[in-house]
């Protein structure tokens, strides 16, 4: 078995220790970190994800596939950020209120400081107030929000109208993101930019703070 497929079989059984070893052993032996983020990481993921909508694995088994992630992902890190780049602008990210899904919003966070931009990372659970209070005291050129629900994506819709009553609205683009989001919802809830992936929503993000 490749290394990135034990990856994602640990993964998917939930040994954090296993994957941390793993992700490592694959950077030392010069795995591209692209690669062990998608062929071992995020595959195993999908594993964990088709089995839990099927009935197959449980919350419990998800919240420790997810550990796993994380544990995998911490070492990743400092592969997909660049250091010591100015910052190119100011982003706040959160996944919206009521949702506590966080692996797709952290790979976004990373991804964006690895393009030299500054992230405010709320959390989870974040009220649309905060997202707009945050970027108002810290100057954000950009709120990205993340949802993973279908019953919480409704939320990025008071983000806007937030940004709105506090009169910013000219002054931050609102990004949007999350596996049950598409191009005509965001547009539907006058945000300004849907990014269907990680690496584009850093992309798109350095485009706008560019100007
Ligand atoms: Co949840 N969950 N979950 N879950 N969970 C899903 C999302 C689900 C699709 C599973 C399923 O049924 N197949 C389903 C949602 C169904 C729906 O709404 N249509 C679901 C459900 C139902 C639930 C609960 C309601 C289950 C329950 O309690 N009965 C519950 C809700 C809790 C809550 O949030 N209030 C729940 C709980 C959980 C756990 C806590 C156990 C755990 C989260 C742990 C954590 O995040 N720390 C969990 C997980 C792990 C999943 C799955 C298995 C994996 C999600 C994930 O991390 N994917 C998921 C099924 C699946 O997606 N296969 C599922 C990997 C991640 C890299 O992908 O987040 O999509 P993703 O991010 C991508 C893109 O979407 C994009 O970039 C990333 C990669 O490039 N992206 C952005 C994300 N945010 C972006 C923002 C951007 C741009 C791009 O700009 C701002």
């Amino acid at each position: 078995m490749s290394i990135l497929n034990e990856i994602s079989t640990f993964l998917q059984q939930g040994r954090a220790k296993n994957v941390k070893e793993l992700v490592q052993k694959a950077i030392d032996e010069g795995v591209p970190a692209e690669s062990i983020l998608k062929e071992g990481l995020i595959a195993g993921m999908n594993v964990i994800g088709e089995k839990f909508k099927n009935n197959e694995v449980y919350v419990p088994d998800v919240l420790i596939a997810a550990r796993a992630m994380n544990a995998g992902l911490e070492l990743l890190r400092p592969l997909l950020v660049s250091s010591g780049v100015k910052a190119a602008g100011k982003v706040v990210i959160g996944t919206v209120k009521g949702d506590l899904h966080d692996i797709g919003k952290n790979l976004v966070r990373m991804m964006m400081e690895g393009k030299g931009l500054e992230v405010i990372d709320l959390g989870v659970d974040v009220p649309a107030e905060k997202f707009v209070s945050t970027a108002i005291e810290t100057g954000a050129n950009i709120i990205a929000c993340s949802a993973l629900l279908t019953t919480t994506m409704g939320e990025m819709k008071n983000v806007v109208e937030a940004s709105i009553a506090q009169g910013i609205r000219d002054k931050v683009k609102i990004m949007v993101g999350g596996a049950p989001l598409n191009d005509n919802f965001c547009k539907s809830i006058g945000a300004d930019i849907y990014c269907p992936d990680a690496a584009s929503a850093a992309d798109e993000a350095l485009k706008i703070c560019a100007g």
